[in-house]
């Protein structure tokens, strides 16, 4: 398999923590692809139409699109580890990853409206707006921590890379102090390798 993805893409970092935790990574070729805002990529475009990082390419050729998809295909690879099976904490995990994936999208939607939009064009307010999601998304993680000391699992990682992002990104925006729990998971996190060996370079 192959995988499409970007160092500094956390969706694709989702995708390559979670392939290290099931003993996937050597089966997958990772291929460095750019995608820009505004910009054409026509052979990438035609892997993925949508031009989004990461994809999966199967031996067979076909595609699979979407962080979370592809994780779902790697977990049922690995027989099922990292989206429990059932029950409350099936649509628990389901549930706080689909918020924790709308907060990376506001982040990088922040993120192109400073880099990509031409400074007479950026609107403040939008910007603004889709902050505080992001923000208020961590707020909502930090006072429900006690889902986080549970077993691995897909929301515990895709926080680390909501949080690995905003260090990326976002370096002042303090949310060490403001949110200490979600600090404290961090460094935990941290001392995985596959967490360690996929922060993003140094911009
Ligand atoms: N829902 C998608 C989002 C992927 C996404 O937005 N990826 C970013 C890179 S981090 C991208 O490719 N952006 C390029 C663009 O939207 O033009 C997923 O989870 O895979």
């Amino acid at each position: 398999m192959k995988l499409s993805f970007s160092p500094s893409s956390p969706f694709a970092r989702k995708v390559r923590i979670v392939a290290i935790e099931l003993g996937l990574i050597d089966r997958i070729e990772l291929v460095a692809a750019k995608v820009v805002p505004g910009e054409p990529n026509d052979e990438y475009s035609k892997i993925n139409p949508l031009k989004r990082l990461p994809a999966l390419i199967l031996d067979s050729g076909e595609v699979i699109v979407d962080s979370y998809v592809i994780v779902e295909y790697l977990d049922e690879l690995a027989g099922g580890k990292l989206i429990p099976a059932s029950g409350a904490s099936r649509w628990r995990a389901k549930s706080d990853h689909s918020m924790l994936q709308g907060m990376l999208d506001s982040m990088l939607l922040c993120r192109y409206e400073k880099m990509v939009r031409p400074q007479p064009l950026q609107w403040q307010a939008w910007y603004d707006d889709h902050w505080a999601r992001a923000w208020n998304g961590m707020a909502r993680f930090e006072r429900n921590a006690d889902t986080l000391s549970g077993p691995l699992d897909i929301a515990q990682i895709a926080l680390v890379c909501v949080l690995g992002y905003a260090d990326f990104r976002f370096p002042d925006c303090g949310w060490r102090k403001a949110y200490p729990k979600l600090d404290a998971f961090h460094e935990k996190m941290l001392q995985r390798p596959s967490v360690k060996v996929s922060v993003p370079p140094p911009a």
